[in-house]
């Protein structure tokens, strides 16, 4: 082994040690950045605590399905103003950023019929919902927009869990947990994050008798 070698060897062992950073740094090798990078706002910002707090509707039901509370939500586009005089294009929930809120009891069944009609599949997940498979919002379980041509997620898959739906899609929520605050977004696989970044995401409350024995306000009495 040759004197170089040997060096080599050693600075290589040192650098394990010493950790990828500098690695990288003394290697002239870059490691990948993160998977995102922070943009700073290309429109003038307002001042801080000028814009109103935007408060959410809380959803009325639809009526009552089979053994279920029963809401409706339509996926859409539409244009709003997150910043004062600036037009944004948005995908909702129902029109609103963030989307209804949805309130519901303590092992009550909740059904909420989902209608895409954005030009992309989509699917939800109830964020800390213990929801069982069916419902789940799998991200190859997609709601597949009218006139979609694209790959259709289960299909594609061949996951037995997943089905894949056009244009509708209901989704039932046992909701036998404890009083909590959830929330719901879209789930696509590989487009998660972009789908909450454009406005796919609202809360959904789960309230039980023992929240009702706290003496604390009650909240959505006062949003309005
Ligand atoms: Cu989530």
């Amino acid at each position: 082994m040759t004197r170089r070698r040997v060096l080599g060897f050693g600075a290589a062992l040192g650098l394990a040690a010493a950790g990828a950073t500098e690695a990288a740094a003394v290697t002239g090798r870059r490691r990948p950045d993160g998977t995102g990078r922070q943009l700073a706002s290309a429109v003038p910002l307002p001042a801080p605590y000028t814009v109103p707090l935007p408060l959410p509707p809380v959803l009325a039901q639809a009526g009552v399905a089979v053994g279920a509370d029963r809401y409706e939500i339509t996926q859409r586009r539409v244009t709003a103003e997150i910043l004062p005089g600036v037009p944004t294009t948005l995908w909702t929930y129902n029109g609103t950023y963030p989307g209804p809120t949805i309130e519901s009891r303590r092992g009550r069944p909740v059904t909420v019929l989902h209608r895409n009609e954005l030009p992309v599949p989509t699917a939800v997940h109830l964020h800390g919902g213990r929801t069982p498979a069916g419902s789940d919002g799998y991200p190859t379980d997609l709601v597949l927009p009218d006139g979609w041509t694209g790959p259709e997620g289960a299909h594609a898959t061949h996951d037995p869990r997943a089905v894949t739906s056009r244009v509708t899609r209901a989704y039932t929520y046992p909701l036998d947990q404890r009083a909590t605050l959830l929330w719901y977004h879209d789930h696509r696989m590989d487009y998660t994050a972009p789908a909450i970044w454009r406005g796919l995401t609202g809360m959904h409350l789960v309230r039980d008798d023992v929240e009702d024995a706290l003496d604390i306000p009650a909240a959505t009495a006062n949003w309005r």
